[in-house]
């Protein structure tokens, strides 16, 4: 395989064939077909964010059609969607009274609804997600996972609350679901306040989090709107509160897709294929059989066959490779697959009641005793999810660069990201990224650091970042 540095894209189609995760030969630009192992993937990480979520959310699952007259009330959010929507517009052979959109994303399906579900202050707060797919004609150059045009694991979670105050905690809930689920995927992340024209439509605010893509272009994988009452106001959604009075709900959304997928597997994978924290790998543990010689061959796939049990038993995602091939051959293919831990029998290893263990995050192979197997996997994932993490985090700080002049900036931009200060002002803002061609991810949500202002030189002002984005 290439490097995943120098040649990105080539690193990242080869790996999606190899490790069987999307099939790009579907006829259709941006849609993508899961392989069985891409999609179990997708399964144990969406399990994940599931788990995380249903703690205080409830899962829902509204229409993908959108009536017209819906989707054409909120201003803000016609403009940033309407060069992207697919409208369906034909049943059969007769034009439709009322056109359809495809939901780019769900508000206008669900707000409408939310109206009828809320009467009193004390239907709120609502807390619901679903995850389904969502269309958008992007313009962009399309990628597998990346960039999409038929979004298929769109996760949206959408609240409604009394107040702003109630709304802005909720925010904050969810920058914390999200920190938590990042870090269930050993994914290091920069969470930054976006600055005002690269906001939601309609939101009065977005809180994004950006993690570093091996060619130091940065992905934004998950982002949280507060919506204000923006939304209650054009969809009519009020409640009565105790004094009797009509009051408009205030609303924030958040979104995952399956981007955290694309970048579990560019942060962690490396030139033999995909290396996966235990937690979300398809196949956790691959057993195979050494076999020298026909006479022992009966005994060591009995041994291999019993630990295959006894894993099981103690639910494992454990698969025995026991085909007729060498055994080289079959290290390959389950390192290409990212299985965190390989463990061997040959003659050597019956005969001193030992396995041999080796891990796909590097370390030396080592030796366990039979009867120690499971409390050994059960240290070393974690010691393997660890040990993922740190290699992340010291490529993403790697890739990180403090800068003060413009001319830092480009160099650092070039393969990382570049670390400013920001006034906050709109107008030095901009100007930084037209003259450099880059995206202001907007100020820092994680530290109070503060200096003066790249441009305009203002004291004071925010740490903010420049990148080239996906
Ligand atoms: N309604 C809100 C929150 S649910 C919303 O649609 N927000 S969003 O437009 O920012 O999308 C949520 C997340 O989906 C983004 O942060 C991004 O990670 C991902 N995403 C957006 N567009 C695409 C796309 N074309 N392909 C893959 N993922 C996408
Ligand atoms: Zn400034």
């Amino acid at each position: 395989m290439p490097g995943k540095e120098e040649n990105f894209s080539e690193w990242y189609n080869e790996i999606l064939q190899t490790a069987e995760i999307m099939d790009v030969r579907y006829p259709v630009k941006g849609l993508y077909v899961w392989f069985p192992f891409g999609f179990a993937m997708r399964r144990y990480v969406y399990d994940l964010l599931r788990s995380l979520l249903d703690r205080d959310h409830e899962e829902v699952l509204f229409p993908l059609l959108v009536p017209e007259q819906e989707f054409m009330k909120e201003a803000e959010h016609i403009k940033g969607f309407e060069n992207e929507v697919y409208w369906v517009t034909r049943g059969g052979q007769n034009e439709l009274d009322v056109p359809l959109v495809l939901r780019p994303t769900s508000e206008t399906a669900i707000y409408p609804i939310f109206k009828l579900w809320i009467r009193s202050h004390r239907d709120l707060p609502i807390k619901v997600y679903q995850i389904v797919n969502t269309f958008r004609h992007e313009t962009k150059h399309t990628r597998p996972l990346i960039r999409l045009r038929e979004i298929t694991s769109f996760k949206e979670a959408h609240t409604a609350h009394t107040t702003w105050d109630d709304a802005e905690n909720q925010v904050k809930d969810a920058v914390k679901l999200y920190k938590d689920f990042f870090t269930q995927l050993a994914i290091p992340h920069l969470i930054t306040r976006r600055p005002e024209w690269d906001k939601f439509p309609g939101a009065a605010y977005t809180i994004a989090f950006d993690t570093i893509m091996p060619d130091g272009r940065t992905l934004q994988i998950g982002t949280i709107h507060n919506l204000g009452d923006n939304f209650a106001r054009t969809f009519d959604i009020r409640y009565e509160d105790a004094e009797g009075e009509q009051q408009y709900a205030n609303q924030t959304c958040y979104g995952i897709s399956e981007r955290c997928i694309a970048a579990l597997i560019s942060v962690h994978g490396d030139k033999k294929g995909l290396v996966l924290p235990p937690e979300v790998a398809p196949y956790q543990v691959v057993i195979v059989p050494i076999v020298f010689s026909d006479e022992r061959k009966a005994e060591i796939l009995d041994a291999a066959g019993s630990l295959l049990l006894r894993l099981k038993e103690e639910g494992v995602r454990v698969v025995l490779d026991d085909r007729d091939e060498r055994p080289g051959a079959k290290y390959y293919r389950w390192e290409q697959k990212g299985v965190p831990l390989r463990v061997e029998i040959g003659p050597k290893d019956l005969d001193e009641g030992v396995y041999t263990l080796a891990r796909r995050d590097g370390n030396p192979k080592s030796k366990v005793r039979f009867d120690e197997i499971f409390d050994r996997i059960k240290t070393t994932f974690e010691d393997i999810h660890a040990n993922i993490q740190k290699n992340a985090e010291e490529a993403f700080k790697s890739k990180i660069k403090d800068c003060r002049t413009f001319d830092e900036i480009k160099d650092a931009t070039k393969s990382g990201v570049a670390r400013i200060y920001w006034c906050g002002n709109p107008d030095c803002g901009q100007r930084i990224e037209d003259q450099l061609d880059l995206s202001l991810l907007g100020i820092s949500e994680e530290t109070d650091d503060h200096g003066s202002c790249i441009v305009c030189s203002k004291g004071n002002s925010r740490v903010s970042y420049l990148a080239r984005t996906f």
